[in-house]
């Protein structure tokens, strides 16, 4: 019995130890840059809206970008194959107005991060 608790308790120093080190392992991911920028106006919609985080994400839940009329302007949204970090969302077609984008990620820590900006078309 003395011998189990002995164990028992090394086991749960062990623990502490581990979730001690844990926090700076898995800092939370912040948004770093958006792309289009926020309140920026370009003269053509991207073929690409860019979303970067300040270190990588685990997975993308959704992107979308929002015309005036409420029509959805993303076509897909994955990670980029070559930037972890970074959420590519593929949009149609250009056209002059203004859009409102938001996404939703799960960050490398299970933490849900989610956001928006807004970006004008002048063409
Ligand atoms: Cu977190």
């Amino acid at each position: 019995m003395q011998k189990l608790n002995r164990r028992g308790a090394l086991a749960v120093m062990a623990l502490a130890a581990a979730a001690a080190v844990v926090p700076q392992a898995f800092a939370h991911t912040g948004l770093k840059s958006v792309s289009p920028a926020n309140g920026a106006t370009v003269k053509a919609l991207p073929g690409f809206v860019k979303i970067t985080f300040s270190q990588p994400i685990g997975s993308v839940s959704s992107v979308q970008l929002m015309d005036s009329k409420g029509k959805n302007h993303v076509v897909t949204a994955r990670l980029d194959p070559q930037n972890a970090a970074r959420v590519l969302a593929k949009t149609t077609k250009p056209a002059a107005g203004t859009y409102v984008g938001t996404w939703s990620i799960v960050a490398d820590d299970g933490h849900k991060k989610t956001g928006k900006f807004r970006f004008t078309v002048s063409k």
